[in-house]
C-alpha cells in the first residue's frame, strides 16, 4: 500500500537500520516482546490480504544446462566489452525475459482481479505492461519491487535494473515507483537454497513463480554410443531446478498454469528459441 511504501522510504532516509530491525536481528537470552519491523508490518498486511485468495499450486522440473551455456556465452561477451555497468549477469535477467516472452501468450496471468469480494461485481483487469515483481532478500527483510515494461527490455537492460534495485535494497532506498504497479511475481529462492517453495499470490496479481536451487542430478538420457553408433539409454548429469507456481484459483485454472510453464520451460531449455523471440 501507499502507507507501506512511505514507511519503507522513511526507513531508507534514516540510512541506518531502524531500532526495530536491530531488535528483530538480535539474539535474546530471555523471552522478550518486540514490535514488528517496518518490513514485517508490510508483509503482515499484504499476506493477510492474500488469505482471501484460494491458491492453486503447480510444480515442474526444468533442465538448465543449455541456459547455463547461454549465460556463459553472454558473460564471455561482457568480459570482452567494457561498456557495461556490471561485469557479469546472473540467471535472473534471463529467467525474467523468458518469463515475459512466455507471458505474451497468457495475458490472463498478467491480469488482476478488481472488486473480487463478489463474483457478480468482480472484473479482470488485463495489463499491457509486464511489470515483473522480484522478491528480494535485503538486509532489512523481504521486499518486492518490480521492473517495468520487461516486454520491451533487453536482457542487459534487465540486468542493470536488477543491479540498481539490489544496490538500493542494501540501503533501504528503493524508490516508491519501483514498488507500484507490479503485475506478476518471480522469486528466485534457489540462490539461498531449497527446491520447492509455496509462494503466496498478492492481491494485486494472480500468479507468482518461485525458482529453486540449480543443482546437478543424475537423469536418464538417450545417448549415441561413440563406438557402436547405437542409441542407448544412459545416466547423465543434468543441471535442474524446480519451479513452483501459485495462482489465484478463482480466475486461473491448472491447465493454464501448466501450459504457461511448458512454454517458459521450452524457452529456458532451448535458448535458441528464446533468442528467436527477442525483439
Ligand atoms: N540456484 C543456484 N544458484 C543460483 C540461482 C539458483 N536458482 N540463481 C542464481 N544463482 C547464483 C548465480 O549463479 C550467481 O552466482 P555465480 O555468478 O557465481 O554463478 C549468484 O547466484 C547471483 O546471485 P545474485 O543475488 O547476485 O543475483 P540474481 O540476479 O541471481 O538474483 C535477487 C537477484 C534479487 C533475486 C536475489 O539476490 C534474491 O534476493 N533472491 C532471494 C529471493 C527471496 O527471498 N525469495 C523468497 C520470497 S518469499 O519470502
Amino acid at each position: 500500500t501507499k502507507e507501506d511504501v512511505l514507511n519503507y522510504v522513511a526507513m531508507g532516509k534514516k540510512a541506518q537500520p531502524s531500532s526495530e530491525e536491530e531488535i528483530v536481528n538480535t539474539t535474546y537470552p530471555k523471552d522478550k516482546l518486540v514490535p514488528l519491523s517496518m518490513i514485517q508490518k508490510s508483509m503482515f498486511k499484504t499476506m493477510t490480504r492474500s488469505l482471501k485468495i484460494p491458491h492453486l499450486g503447480y510444480s515442474d522440473e526444468y533442465v538448465l544446462d543449455n541456459v547455463i551455456a547461454f549465460r556463459n556465452s553472454i558473460n564471455d561477451y561482457i568480459a570482452k566489452n567494457n561498456h557495461f555497468s556490471f561485469n557479469k549477469i546472473s540467471f535472473m535477467p534471463i529467467f525474467i525475459k523468458s518469463f515475459s516472452i512466455a507471458l505474451k501468450q497468457f495475458p490472463i496471468l498478467n491480469a488482476c482481479v478488481i472488486d473480487g469480494d463478489d463474483a457478480n461485481t468482480a472484473k479482470l483487469k488485463f495489463r499491457g505492461s509486464h511489470n515483473i515483481s522480484i522478491a528480494m532478500d535485503t538486509p532489512g527483510g523481504l521486499v518486492v519491487p518490480n521492473i517495468k515494461n520487461i516486454q520491451a527490455k533487453s536482457i542487459f537492460e534487465i540486468a542493470s535494473d536488477i543491479q540498481r534495485l539490489q544496490e538500493a535494497g542494501k540501503k533501504n532506498t528503493i524508490s516508491p515507483n519501483d514498488f507500484q504497479e507490479g503485475t506478476i511475481t518471480l522469486s528466485n529462492i534457489g540462490i539461498i537454497g531449497g527446491s520447492f517453495l509455496s509462494p503466496v499470490v498478492v492481491s494485486s496479481e494472480v500468479c507468482i513463480a518461485a525458482i529453486g536451487k540449480i543443482q546437478k542430478v543424475p537423469r536418464f538420457e538417450n545417448v549415441k554410443d561413440e563406438v557402436t553408433g547405437q542409441v542407448v539409454e544412459k545416466i547423465v548429469g543434468k543441471h535442474i531446478t524446480t519451479v513452483s507456481f501459485c495462482a489465484d484459483h478463482r480466475v486461473i485454472d491448472g491447465a493454464t498454469v501448466a501450459r504457461f510453464s511448458e512454454k517458459w520451460k521450452n524457452l529456458l531449455e532451448n535458448p535458441v528459441l528464446l533468442s528467436a523471440e527477442l525483439r
